[in-house]
């Protein structure tokens, strides 16, 4: 009998579940399905790295819950039947279209999830959907997530996607706040093995400080813990930067404007005087900010506890502040911006946020979204321009972003929904129209979001290993959607003519005249890809060598050497300089003044994340939800016996109350708990999931709250109270 290994194929692509871009090696059996996954050692960039998460890719792209042909909800019922794609497009285009007739563009809305960030379909057809819903309710994951860094990024270099990430292999210094890398594998900071990186860092002498109020495991691998009360990571950087002046420790070496305004902004917060506010003693920061002038080269480094948190632009303004004042922005060792090899073409104006506002709290627009902090508002809110229909792809903001029950019920009064997703979720199961993307298997990957923000120049792309038969891939569902919510036809191959179109703009654009050239790939999506590689930092047409045939060559990836300094050419901003005191930031430190002085509350919530988990949607793999990846609370057991505690409590906030179970550690600073996000699953279609216990986390957040320069979403520092269950 013929082993049925003899007809495996073992295969190579990239790992598509975080942004750690892994080199996978993957086993297929002849029914492709997969029966190993291991690291790809030959991956110059990953080595061969390979989480508990990426073992599992196979459960989770053939989990059997998930939706694999499109679904239609009867609104009477509530009942989902299974639909052709021509039928479900004609559906899309039968109802959106009389929605918007009637009521204008603006009475449509979009959602985008993080897994955008990480699909082809999502990076290079989603700007499509935008321009063709033509609605300025534009909504993502971005605004509950990093959205405080672009602005940041922004402001100070003139281009929200130049963004500075520590030079993890050659630094002598990290401070980290607010990031768990151990658990996340790291974010806005693409760097597979994060914790071998920050080992390596340990190993060669270097100093790893985590700045955290939770000892978590990465705090566990530092040189040196500081617990921080929750939302005050501002303060905190403020006296670090209030020190550097006071003590003559600053060293810029870029060119900058406004210094003074820094130097007179930060002479407020000196370290006696958020201390007690941040509960880190003035000794502590005044040393912080002695040892980050003195290494031989430092970074500095924040991430989402200190992002959705209720200052997170000043705190991430405040990071980048540093690492100038010590000499290490744009510098080897230092914070660095990557050269990606196919990245976003760089915008040529200047960046600012509020060109618009939303409609009912006049939030202001960043990078053209609305805070998701405010969709609930624009769908319940009577009066012209209300949202009355909704396009989802790939997102799940019932669990994700503020105020989740509040959308949950505005949700579904809406007039009409369609989904592009992968499982009937928390969100997807409003919607009229459910159109799911391949396997995963199924799509090609290149990470043109991620790569940008790598802690080392890279590419790789994957071909699909599995092919897609008679369903159409997730780029050309995008397409098809574009073309029925907008009237036009959609049953012939808008995906093609719209790559045509895009190939001819960028032609254009660069100067490429006349003849289309003969570009390489087996279709147009991939002719795309050839094309931004040519025309790329490292491309054939630009002086390098890159092209997809050389990916296509190279299937474990290219290695394209360690980050250069890219200032001043990479600044944006009007003056060719590094801001350093932006107005809209200035004039944002009159909340945070205001602020100081009040009193705190007694318990503050944070968020979590577990290694074997991801958001909302790895909670129906066996393999993944096990042991300690449960939605417990983490309280410190004084507060348990102090509050007399039983196994379980009731938390309330000003949004919303849930009842869930303790888990009393010492790890935990007192007066702080920690419930992750994600939990709470509740429609019946996902087996695993569903059967977990666990609340939304997102009942206890406040979407009446916001980072005011961002419009992210507070998910750090929300007050609550306790009493038993
Ligand atoms: N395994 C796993 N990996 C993931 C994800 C996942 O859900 N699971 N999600 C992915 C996504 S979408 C993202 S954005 C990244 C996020 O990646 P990270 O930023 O590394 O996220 P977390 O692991 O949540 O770490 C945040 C840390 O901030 C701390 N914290 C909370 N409040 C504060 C505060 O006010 N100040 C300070 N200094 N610290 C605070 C928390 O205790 C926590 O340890 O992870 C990605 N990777
Ligand atoms: N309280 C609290 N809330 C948080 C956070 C927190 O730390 N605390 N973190 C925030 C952060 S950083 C983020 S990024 C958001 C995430 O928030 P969202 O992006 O809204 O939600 P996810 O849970 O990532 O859900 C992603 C959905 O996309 C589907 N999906 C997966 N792959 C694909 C694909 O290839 N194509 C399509 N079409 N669908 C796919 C999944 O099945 C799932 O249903 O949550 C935020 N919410
Ligand atoms: S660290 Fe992230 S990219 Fe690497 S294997 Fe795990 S889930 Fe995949
Ligand atoms: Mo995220």
């Amino acid at each position: 009998m013929a082993r049925i290994t003899d007809l495996s194929r073992n295969l190579l692509r990239t790992c598509p579940l975080c942004e750690a871009v892994c080199g996978l090696e993957i086993t297929l059996d002849p029914h492709d399905h997969v029966t190993a996954v291991r690291g790809d050692k030959l991956d110059p960039f990953s080595k061969g790295f390979l989480c508990p998460k990426g073992a599992s890719l196979g459960r989770v792209d053939e989990d059997p819950d998930r939706v694999t042909e499109p679904l239609i909800r009867d609104r009477a019922t509530g009942e989902r039947r299974v639909a052709t794609w021509d039928e479900a497009f004609d559906y899309i285009a039968a109802r959106f279209g009389p929605i918007v007739a009637a009521h204008g563009n603006q009475s449509a809305a979009l959602y985008l999830g993080n897994p955008n960030a990480h699909t082809i379909a999502g990076t290079l057809y989603l700007p499509m959907l935008i321009r063709a819903l033509g609605t300025k309710n534009i909504y993502s994951a971005s605004t509950a997530d990093q959205m405080p860094k672009q602005v940041a990024s922004g402001l100070m270099f003139g281009d929200p996607m130049a963004v500075a990430v520590p030079d993890l292999d050659r630094t002598d210094y990290l401070l980290m706040l607010g990031a768990n890398p151990l658990d996340s594998n790291g974010s806005v900071c693409t760097a597979p093995d994060f914790p071998g990186r920050l080992k390596a860092l340990r190993k060669r002498g270097g100093r790893l400080v985590v700045v955290d109020p939770r000892v978590t495991r990465t705090a566990k691998i530092a040189d040196e813990h500081v617990f921080v009360r929750p939302g005050s990571d501002a303060y905190l950087l403020f006296g670090i930067v209030h020190t550097l002046f006071a003590e003559d420790l600053a060293d810029v070496r870029v060119e900058v404007n406004g210094l003074d305004e820094l130097r007179r902004a930060a002479a407020e917060f000196p370290p006696e005087v958020v201390a007690e506010r941040t509960g880190v003693p003035a000794g502590t920061i005044a040393r912080l900010a002695r040892e980050l002038a003195g290494a031989p080269t430092a970074a500095v480094y924040a991430r989402i506890g200190t992002c959705t948190a209720e200052f997170g632009t000043l705190t991430q303004w405040l990071v980048d502040v540093i690492n100038v004042l010590t000499g290490n922005l744009d510098s080897p060792g230092g914070v660095m911006f990557a050269t990606a090899a196919a990245g976003a073409i760089a915008r040529t104006k200047p960046f600012r946020t509020g060109r618009w506002t939303s409609r009912v709290r006049e939030l202001p627009e960043t990078m053209g979204e609305l805070p998701v902090a405010t969709l609930a508002d624009e769908i319940t809110t009577p009066g012209p321009g209300q949202v009355r229909a909704l396009v989802t792809v790939a997102g799940n903001p019932v669990l994700s972003a503020p105020s989740g029950p509040r959308l949950d019920a505005a949700f579904a009064g809406l007039e009409f929904m369609v989904s592009v997703d992968r499982y009937v979720n928390e969100t997807t199961r409003h919607a009229d129209v459910i159109l799911p993307p391949p396997r995963k298997l199924q799509s090609p990957h290149y990470d043109f979001a991620l790569l940008q923000f790598a802690v080392r120049n890279y590419a790789r792309y994957s071909r699909p290993l599995v092919p897609l038969g008679d369903r159409p891939s997730e780029a050309a569902v995008l397409a098809r959607l574009g073309a029925a919510l907008t009237g036009a036809p959609h049953d012939g191959d808008p995906l093609g003519q719209l790559d045509e179109l895009v190939i001819a703009g960028m032609l254009h654009k660069a100067g490429i005249p006349e003849r289309r050239p003969d570009l390489h790939g087996a279709n147009s999506t991939e002719q795309r890809i050839d094309l931004m590689l040519r025309l790329g930092p490292h491309g054939e047409w630009n002086g390098g060598s890159l092209n997809l045939q050389v990916l296509l060559d190279n299937p474990h990836g290219v290695d394209l050497g360690p980050l250069t300094p890219r200032l001043p050419g990479a600044l944006r901003t009007a003056s060719k300089r590094v801001e350093v005191a932006p107005e809209p930031l200035l004039a944002d430190v009159a909340r945070l003044r205001a602020r100081l002085t009040e009193d705190a509350p007694e318990f503050v919530l944070i968020g979590r994340r577990h290694l074997r988990s991801n958001n909302s949607w790895m909670h129906n793999v066996p393999t993944l939800v096990s042991g300690s990846n449960r939605c417990t609370l983490q309280i410190h057991p004084g507060d348990v016996a102090r509050l007399g505690l039983g196994e379980r409590a009731v938390v309330k906030s000003a949004a919303g109350a849930v009842t869930v179970a303790l888990e009393p550690t010492e790890t935990i600073m007192p007066g702080v708990v920690s419930l992750p996000h994600g939990w709470g699953h509740a429609t019946g279609t996902q087996s695993v999931a569903d059967a977990t216990s666990g609340v939304n986390a997102n009942a206890l957040t406040d979407d009446s709250v916001v980072d005011a320069p961002s419009g992210t979403a507070v998910f750090n520092g929300v007050p609550v109270t306790l009493a038993p269950a």
